[in-house]
């Protein structure tokens, strides 16, 4: 992409209205317009950095053993009231009326719109387990939505149920979710430690939330600092295996990790020596859970057993939080220039800046390495407005772009371009296919 011909609405100032780093960075870099409170248009670049994140989440789904689909926005309030949550939700369910009288709501969740859809299509534990899963838009009325995309009123979450005919089953539904969701964490360059927390509308007693820690997060977390030390990296695992899952999960929830709804300090301090103590703050990218028949009962959703009696199936529900995990990543990885996008989810692969845009050796060497990095599949932001450096170097800092080629006209005497490393600042000089090369072994 060239910078003159994309639309990158950066702003000069810092917006008054924004209280932590990524929603000023959000709205500075020119990623989101706010429409009305909590609700956002997703300007290209900010739309660029979502669709990556789904990409990624979309991998490890699949990878799971998980199965895509669609449902819609607008749910029937029937179905709700059958589960009894049509009033238990509260005001944070938008609720509608169309031409003919009938209760819609915009879904804050999809519990019970997934319940009819296995109820209708599914009749025999032969069918089981299945997992589904779809990327959508949801609507919570928020009473105090802030800090940008974090607390949006509509915001797009990843929901996953699965549909198990015994408990035992459903745990490992449970397990393989709670592996999954930290192979996707990492691939998106960060830190999301499991921790025992509250299950709120959605029920059950078993969830865990994950948190990415970080100063502005708005959950308060007590946890082992031996639990940052951890890695899932890149080993390979057989999702269908109970073992394998359960050792995982044993291994990323043994030490003490929770919310401050469930904290408790004899615990803590019986558990934890006092020098691994930490008390912070934390971002929830995500929550799963196991509810057993909480909806498949009520809802009649059931399957016949291999004894030929029809029993309601368990189920649970797994959760990422995709919109707002852009604003995470921004938090724990940004400086006082802009952003710094892990390399997994930048939303352009290197920055070309052009020192001197006219100057016919600068634009050729431009232009060369642009075509050179799309040819390998990359994509480039290629800065070719006739704009001074200063104002060129500062735009790429704060959209973040992990790496940037500088090139100008004395560099290109020696045959040498810049190639520079948003995170460090270390910068090196070298031919511009070596730079390109370079690029291609740090992201192919
Ligand atoms: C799990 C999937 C559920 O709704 N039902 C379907 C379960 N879980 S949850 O924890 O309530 O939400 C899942 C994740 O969505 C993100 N999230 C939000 N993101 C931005 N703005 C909001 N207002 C908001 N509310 C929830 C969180 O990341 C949460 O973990």
């Amino acid at each position: 992409m060239r910078l003159s011909r994309y639309f990158l609405p950066v702003l000069k100032e810092t917006p008054s209205e924004a209280q932590i780093a990524s929603h000023r960075l959000m709205l500075r870099a020119g990623m989101i317009k706010q429409s009305s409170a909590g609700i956002y248009s997703w300007l290209p670049l900010g739309f660029k950095v979502l669709r990556k994140l789904e990409n990624i989440v979309h991998e490890e789904q699949v990878r799971a053993g998980h199965i895509p689909m669609l449902m819609p926005t607008l749910q029937s309030a029937d179905l709700w009231r059958e589960s009894g949550r049509y009033d238990a939700y509260g005001p944070e369910m938008l609720r509608i009326r169309d031409r003919q009288d009938r209760d819609l709501l915009y879904g804050p969740t999809n519990e019970e719109l997934i319940t009819d859809i296995f109820r209708s299509h599914v009749g025999s534990y032969r069918d089981l387990p299945l997992t589904l899963y779809h990327i959508q838009w949801k609507f919570r009325d928020e009473i105090r939505p802030r800090f940008g995309v974090m607390r949006g009123r509509e915001f797009l979450m990843k929901d996953g149920y699965n549909f198990d005919l015994t408990k035992e089953d459903a745990l490992h539904a449970y397990n393989r979710h709670l592996v999954s969701y930290l192979r996707t964490y990492e691939r998106m360059g960060l830190q999301a430690i499991p921790m025992r927390a509250e299950s709120g509308p959605i029920g059950g007693d078993n969830t865990h939330e994950f948190l990415v820690l970080a100063e502005t997060g708005e959950s308060g977390v007590f946890y082992d600092s031996e639990i940052t030390d951890l890695r899932f990296g890149d080993r390979e695992i057989d999702y269908n295996s109970v073992e394998q899952c359960a050792e995982i999960l044993e291994e990323f929830t043994s030490r003490y990790a929770r919310t401050d709804d469930m904290h408790d300090q004899d615990a803590f301090e019986a558990q934890v020596p006092e020098d691994r103590r930490r008390e912070a703050r934390g971002i929830e990218v995500g929550q799963i859970f196991y509810f057993g028949t909480k909806y498949s009962e009520p809802m009649g959703a059931t399957v016949q057993g291999p004894d030929g009696k029809a029993v309601p199936v368990h189920m649970g529900s797994h959760g990422i939080g995709v919109s707002r995990l852009v604003g995470a990543i921004i938090e724990a990885s940004h400086d006082e220039k802009g952003i710094i996008w892990p390399e997994g989810v930048t939303p352009f692969h290197a920055g070309i800046v052009n020192l001197k845009q006219g100057d016919s050796e600068a634009d050729g060497a431009c232009e060369a390495i642009y075509a050179s990095l799309q040819a390998l599949g990359l994509e480039p932001l290629y800065d070719d407005r006739d704009e001074r450096a200063g104002g060129k170097f500062a735009t790429m800092d704060l959209i973040g772009l992990p790496w940037r080629i500088t090139v100008g006209p004395r560099g290109l005497k020696n045959g040498v371009v810049e190639l520079t490393s948003r995170r460090t600042s270390q910068s090196e000089e070298l031919p511009p296919e070596q730079a390109v090369e370079k690029l291609a072994k740090i992201y192919l």
